[in-house]
């Protein structure tokens, strides 16, 4: 059975790169988040399609998670004696992947035909598919009355401004290799991303959650939440500032229209029951993701569960 994972960031790839071992790679698909996506330095910069490929070649950097282990700065420090924009950093060697992606769009290229030729030269087999191919970007409005380009908000102010609410801004399209990829699919996995920063803007697609429930009939999340924490990023700071508890119920609730299961880690073993009772089938392991064998274990719960493997 194929399987189609909604990912973003560092924490779906990771989950992405679990599943990679434990499926041959035809019958994995991933809808990659491109609302992050951004021009930087002239080039356009797709942050969370560039993190699964590193992370599913073993390039990526370690301890960062995006970026590409072993990386120089020369470019960037050159720059920045020039006086050009630096707070956005592109190493030496991810440079040639913007220079690259440039170029094919230069010859006319579609954002999902570029992904699926970045993919080819890293000898990368899983089928990574942008969430569409128009720019369609995350907008984060700051209690403040600031609007922010997403990597304004994450990176530049490190993600410090109160956040009064998050707008999409542009034109997507549902494309052609989605709708495949989601009508020949059985099962789907919401990676434990952002919900409102990485798997939202999916979701925003037209017609793209109606077909997902149309056409699969198990639909399951892994909880980003563990005791009350985000492993990562600020989805928990995000909740708060929301006005939402930082618990599972809340991920239950923002996921009801499309989730049928969750997987909840073993610290929220009490959440169990409230989450049945909101009609979800659940799971309740490992849901922290340090090492490889950590991502392999919860890749063949999760198929497990929804009784892929
Ligand atoms: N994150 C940072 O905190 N600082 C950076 O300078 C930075 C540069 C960068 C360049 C390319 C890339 O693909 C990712 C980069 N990131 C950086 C991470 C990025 O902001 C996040 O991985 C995603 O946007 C969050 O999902």
């Amino acid at each position: 059975m194929s399987v189609l994972a909604l990912s973003g960031g560092v924490g779906g790839a990771k989950l992405v790169r679990g599943l990679s071992h434990q499926l041959p790679a035809e019958s994995l698909s991933i809808i990659a988040n491109t609302g992050d996506d951004g021009i930087h330095s002239g080039l356009l910069v797709c942050p969370d399609i560039d993190t699964l490929i590193y992370t599913l070649s073993g390039q990526s950097h370690p301890e960062q998670g995006w970026g590409l282990a072993g990386e120089s700065w020369q470019v960037f420090d050159r720059l920045g004696e020039l006086g050009g924009e630096t707070w956005f950093r592109l190493g030496d060697k991810d440079i040639a992947t913007h220079l690259f992606r440039a170029e094919k769009i230069q010859q006319g290229l579609s954002l999902t035909q570029v992904t699926r030729a970045l993919c080819l030269a890293h000898n990368i087999a899983p089928n990574i598919l942008p969430m569409c191919d128009e720019l369609f970007q995350t907008k984060v409005i700051t209690q403040d009355g600031r609007t922010l380009d997403f990597h304004e908000y994450f990176v530049k102010e490190q993600c410090g401004p109160r956040v009064e609410s998050i707008a999409f801004i542009g034109n997507p399209s549902l494309s052609s290799d989605v709708e495949a990829a989601i009508m020949q699919t059985g099962a789907l996995i919401i990676c434990p991303s952002n919900p409102f920063l990485s798997i939202d803007p999916i979701l925003q697609v037209p017609g793209l959650q109606s077909l997902i429930t149309e056409r699969i009939e198990k639909r399951l999340v892994v909880s980003p939440i563990i005791n009350g924490q985000a492993i990562k990023g600020p989805t928990a700071k995000l909740m708060q500032e929301l006005a939402l508890p930082v618990t599972n119920e809340s991920v239950a609730k923002k996921y009801q229209s499309i989730a049928t299961h969750m997987i909840i880690d073993n610290q929220d073993a009490v959440d169990k029951n409230l989450l049945e009772s909101m009609g979800l089938k659940v799971l309740v392991t490992n849901t922290l993701m340090q090492t490889l064998a950590d991502k392999k274990q919860l890749a063949s719960d999760v198929l497990g569960f929804l009784g892929v493997k």
